[in-house]
């Protein structure tokens, strides 16, 4: 309703562990040099930048059991998971630019740290539930919701580097919107637990509005908690978003995309967001253009900007 949404407290990620393609990790310096953090400015949000992570590279790092580069994963979320609790207990809406997916780990054990029970938007491609067991690929950016779901737990085995992780999400918490990529284990196991999901194919039966207003309804059924996007910008078109490392044709349109953060935005929970796998490396100059512009403008929907104009309470017009 206001033109300010509080205010964000920006955290760089620049890691690209969790997935085999190099530039991934470009992704918080590409998002802050199209201008997010001025243009938030201008949309009456104040903003603090806590900079960049310093990730340790890890020597040794030999997959385990095919999962790749578990304990660079490990380390890097457990150092995110630090960052969240900080920027949520000095009272900003979290926004964690990626960095490749695997990041969510860090970045959801940390909010929930901060603030306890969580409800989980999940927008992507891709559902990212695989076990390290279950996982083909063994690229850990497909496994985030299995290390932080309480009900697969016995269904993951504890990993070097993991053993500070506490799953802290139930799976009636979680919905999924812009599924079009699910693996086998996948599909087996969001429909074992009763996740919620929006595949692509719901999108087009009900449209997003409708969609949005089922997934609010879901999430804020007994007790509103405090929600948690984390928005793969894979959701969106491949034609819109080119430069990310895994695209998948038929997404999310542009204004698709946009509708979901505008929607978020004015349930007023919105406590963090993840805007990860942007990929600079991929894709001509206008292609990254276009991605990055996208994750900017969905950042700014979540912080309240609306397609069809604002002014300040104060504003007076210029007089003759
Ligand atoms: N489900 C596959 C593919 C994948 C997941 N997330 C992305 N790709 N970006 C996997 O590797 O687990
Ligand atoms: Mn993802
Ligand atoms: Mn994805």
């Amino acid at each position: 309703q206001q033109l300010a949404s509080r205010s964000a407290g920006v955290i760089g990620a620049p890691f690209s562990g969790g997935q085999p393609r190099a530039g991934v990790e470009r992704g918080p310096d590409l998002i802050r040099a199209a201008g997010l953090l001025q243009k938030l400015q201008e949309q009456g949000c104040a903003v603090k930048d806590y900079g960049n992570l310093q990730f340790e590279a890890v020597l040794e790092d030999d997959p385990v059991g095919g999962v790749k580069q578990v304990r660079s994963v490990g380390g890097a979320n457990r150092k995110l998971s630090e960052a969240v609790q900080e920027v949520k207990r000095d009272g900003h809406t979290c926004v964690m630019l990626g960095g490749d997916h695997s990041l969510a780990i860090g970045s959801i054990h940390g909010h929930a740290a901060a603030v306890g029970g969580l409800s989980v938007l999940w927008v992507d491609a891709h559902a990212d539930i695989n076990t390290p067991l279950s996982s083909w690929s063994g690229n850990m950016h497909g496994q985030p919701m299995s290390h932080l779901l309480h009900e697969l737990q016995d269904k993951v085995p504890v990993l070097p580097s993991f053993s500070w992780i506490r799953p802290c999400v139930s799976a009636r918490d979680v919905v999924y919107i812009g599924l079009r990529d699910v693996d086998p284990a996948e599909h087996y196991l969001l429909k074992l637990l009763g996740v919620k999901v929006f595949s692509m194919t719901e999108v087009d039966q009900l449209g997003v509005a409708k969609v949005m207003e089922q997934t609010c309804d879901y999430l804020s059924d007994k007790v509103k908690k405090p929600i948690h996007l984390s928005y793969d910008v894979d959701a969106i078109d491949p034609s819109v978003t080119p430069a990310t490392g895994t695209p998948v044709v038929g997404g999310l349109t542009y204004r698709e995309g946009v509708y979901i953060a505008e929607h978020v935005a004015q349930t007023g929970l919105l406590s963090a967001v993840d805007l990860v796998e942007v990929n600079p490396l991929l894709g001509s100059e206008a292609e990254v253009g276009s991605t990055v512009s996208t994750a900017v403008q969905l950042l700014l929907a979540c912080f309240g900007r609306r397609r069809q104009g604002d002014h300040p309470p104060d504003y007076r017009l210029p007089e003759p």
